[in-house]
């Protein structure tokens, strides 16, 4: 496809990134399904060479991440987490990281189990209140991390403005937007540095592949990263680029379905007796709902509640649940449930940013709305 800047997120999740493939003619990038490339003499390659540092079912991936987040560059990993670990490799020993303090548990883990220990200093703050990030920026703050809306808070935070304090300070400003999806918000038009997307979820859709995407404007930063993703090596294989493209085509209506569903979802928990708090940006009660309204071009699929009933409750509603499977992870087109605390937050317990042990966190998929609410209706009855 001619890239054009001016199509639209549904057109672009279709054809950006693949061609006709020019050998046979296939219209979906086949599976390149090899590890190396014939070579016509020493070092006289095609282009590719080692499929750690290049294939072309992954070339065209790049091709359709860039396009969707409205970025130059993009680079495809093996999990969200090993695009989050490369970006922090440009990161020296003696820099800072400030973080948001309601982030995915494995990113906490990352930052305070893994990487401190290497030297690079990190505090936890509140993203959603400007003066708190800006209190807690520093001489040698190098990168501002956040996610909006957060893993599993869902609260969110101005991204125009993040970046002019993350800039003013000489710092970069990455974004996780793996919970809105591109087809909701682009940061980087909004001015962040760094995309980051654990694929894993919405990009995917389907709940069959693990991956994560960096994607960014900058050519001397992407030209680093690049280097990193092939020296560090935690690339995804040919088949899982394939099933995050094949996901893609679907995005933008998926994105819809999930949005519709959560908010009749969310209207539906609001009003029950058994539900003492719904947190979803979709709702005016939401404290951010003017921000979700400027900033996404839609709620999203991801809704977290606490039941009057407290941790005992959660765990009834989690496991009784027929529709929402039990499961960690969200983004698919299947509906899940979980419990943050003692699973997919489970490493930030006994730290500041400790979770309510009776959360319950939903992922609304693309079923009929209405056999959902059923079946949530069922098990709280009941409680
Ligand atoms: O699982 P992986 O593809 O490595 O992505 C990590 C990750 C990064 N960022 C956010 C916001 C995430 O939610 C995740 C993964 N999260 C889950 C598995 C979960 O159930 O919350």
């Amino acid at each position: 496809m001619t890239q054009s800047p001016n199509f639209h997120l549904e057109t672009l999740a279709v054809h950006a990134g693949v061609e006709p493939d020019p050998q046979t003619g296939a219209v979906m990038t086949p599976i390149y399904q090899t590890s190396t490339y014939a070579q016509a003499d020493v070092a006289q390659h095609k282009g590719y060479e080692y499929s750690r540092t290049d294939n072309p079912t992954r070339t065209a991936l790049h091709g359709a991440l860039a396009a969707l987040e409205g970025g130059h560059y993009a680079l495809a990993f093996a999990s969200g987490m090993a695009a989050i670990d490369t970006i922090l490799r440009l990161i020296k020993p003696g820099e800072h990281v400030l973080s948001g303090n309601d982030v995915y548990g494995g990113t906490f883990r990352l930052f305070d189990k893994v990487l401190s220990g290497y030297g690079i200093e990190f505090t936890f703050a509140d993203t959603t209140a400007e003066t708190a990030v800006a209190a807690a920026m520093q001489p040698n703050t190098k990168l501002v991390w956040l996610e909006t809306p957060t893993n599993p808070m869902l609260r969110l935070t101005d991204i125009a403005a993040m970046s002019q304090i993350a800039h003013a300070a000489g710092a970069w400003l990455g974004v996780d937007n793996t919970f809105a999806s591109p087809a909701l918000q682009n940061p980087l038009a909004l001015g962040a540095d760094f995309v980051v997307h654990s694929t894993t979820k919405y990009i995917g859709g389907h709940s069959d592949v693990v991956g994560g995407a960096i994607v960014l404007n900058d050519t001397a930063v992407y030209n680093q990263l690049k280097f990193l993703q092939n020296a560090i090596g935690a690339v995804p294989g040919p088949l899982d680029c394939f099933l995050t493209l094949r996901g893609i085509k679907t995005l933008a209506i998926r994105m819809a379905q999930h949005c519709r569903n959560a908010t009749l979802v969310a209207q539906f928990l609001a009003d029950h007796p058994a539900v003492a708090e719904v947190i979803y940006p979709g709702l005016d009660s939401h404290p951010q709902y003017e921000l979700a309204q400027r900033q996404m071009k839609g709620p999203g699929g991801m809704i977290s509640f606490i039941l009057h009933g407290g941790e005992a409750a959660a765990r009834r509603v989690a496991r009784d649940t027929q529709l929402f499977t039990l499961a960690e992870s969200l983004g698919g087109v299947e509906s899940l449930i979980e419990l943050p605390a003692p699973m997919t937050h489970a490493s930030v317990a006994d730290s500041p940013l400790a979770v309510d042990p009776g959360l319950v966190r939903v992922s609304v998929g693309i079923e009929n709305a209405q056999d959902l609410i059923d079946d949530l209706k069922r098990v709280l009855n009941q409680l």
